[in-house]
């Protein structure tokens, strides 16, 4: 595969179509009806999961927000190529792989919500918190990934960036070790086609962000990162990889933030409608559905009854997360010895936050 679709060829691996036909036959992963299923599944509640948080944002429950509406795909196709004892070391927007690895969603709306008791993680085995400094976690990866290799473990390590953060000089330094010290490590970017409002085409003048892997001397690979087949084939294929001692891989993922970049960002001040629905087509899950539909496997039915059990499983986690006490108080009372103004004035609306909180019935 990786031969196949060397990114000096300038091709993009791809097995589903738009229209849920199989393209590509000689890459399909070998997955049975019901995991095909499953993965659809994980989707779907991610998805509801994703817009629900977008609305408690907006009804002033819950703090800045980033969607991930479009990118369900390349977040579960990777996640899924892992194993129980291989390491997932997260940025910000791969809901569904958060949750199939194990986290909670009661834990992403508390970490959303400022809380860190949610970005522990602490139901997930071999998953560490999510990093908002760009680029920043790739190095903790190459760490993650060296300590494996170092202590003979057989477990490799996935880390995920978006096109942005290869920008980052952390993440040119990331691939530069984890080549010279041929890590067991899989780096997974998101290219979403936008860092906040700088389009792809200003972020580098490479043809691609899978070339960037030559030059560390990693194999890299352009995939359709709304083809969940495609995702999971080229993620499986690495994992194998990274895992016999094979060098490091780059996977592209070629997906589009279909949402704002978080709930305080307004897109339609930087990008065309037209371009937004030239990828609606393309939507993840639209060409998982007509997959399945076509093999007379799914039902809009089923689709109606899941998402309704999903909606009152999320609305629990949440209510859940509003239940959780919120004693940020940490960050007022160690931060300084003598309080300045300016703190001291966030501390007394951050109480009347608390107070207002309180006289809510959520539930
Ligand atoms: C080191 C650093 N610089 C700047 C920021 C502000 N910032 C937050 S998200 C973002 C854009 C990231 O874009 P990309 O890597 O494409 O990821 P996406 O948000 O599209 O998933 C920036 C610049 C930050 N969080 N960290
Ligand atoms: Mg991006």
């Amino acid at each position: 595969m990786f031969t196949e679709y060397d990114p000096l060829k300038d091709t993009m691996l791809q097995i589903l179509d738009c229209s849920g036909n199989i393209i590509n036959p000689k890459f399909m992963p070998d997955l049975s009806m019901a995991q095909i299923k499953e993965a659809y599944n994980w989707m779907l509640y991610a998805r509801i999961a994703d817009i629900k948080a977008v609305s408690y944002q907006r009804q002033g429950r819950m703090y800045t927000y980033p969607p991930n509406l479009g990118q369900e795909a390349s977040a579960l196709g990777s996640a899924m190529a892992l194993g129980k004892e291989d390491w997932m070391i997260p940025a910000y927007r791969e809901l569904a792989a958060w949750l199939y690895r194990g986290v909670t969603l009661k834990d992403v709306y508390l970490f959303w919500g400022g809380h860190e008791d949610g970005g522990k993680f602490s139901n997930a085995k071999n998953i560490i918190p999510p990093c908002v400094p760009i680029g920043s976690q790739t190095l903790h990866a190459v760490g993650i990934a060296y300590s494996l290799k170092y202590k003979k473990q057989n477990s490799i390590a996935l880390t995920y960036i978006g096109d942005g953060g290869t920008s980052e000089g952390d993440f040119h330094e990331a691939m530069n070790y984890a080549g010279v010290w041929r890590v067991p490590l899989v780096f997974v970017c998101q290219n979403n086609q936008y860092a906040i409002s700088t389009p792809r085409n200003k972020q580098t003048a490479a043809k691609s962000l899978a070339i960037k892997a030559i030059g560390y001397g990693l194999k890299g690979i352009q995939v359709d990162g709304n083809d969940f087949f495609a995702v999971y084939a080229a993620a499986t294929a690495a994992a194998k990889e990274v895992r016999s001692g094979g060098m490091p891989i780059f996977i592209e993922c070629i997906t589009y933030r279909q949402g704002a970049h978080t709930t305080s960002d307004d897109p339609t001040r930087y990008r065309e409608k037209e371009e937004e629905e030239i990828w609606l087509q393309r939507d993840p899950l639209k060409r998982l559905k007509a997959y399945l539909v076509q093999k007379q496997e799914w039902h809009e039915e089923e689709d109606r009854k899941l998402q309704s059990q999903y909606e009152k499983e999320i609305e629990e986690q949440f209510a859940q997360a509003e239940r959780h006490p919120y004693p940020l108080k940490d960050v007022f009372q160690y931060m300084y010895v003598e309080t300045p103004e300016n703190l001291r004035k966030q501390h007394i609306e951050y109480e009347k936050f608390l107070n207002w909180k309180e006289t809510q019935k959520w539930q």
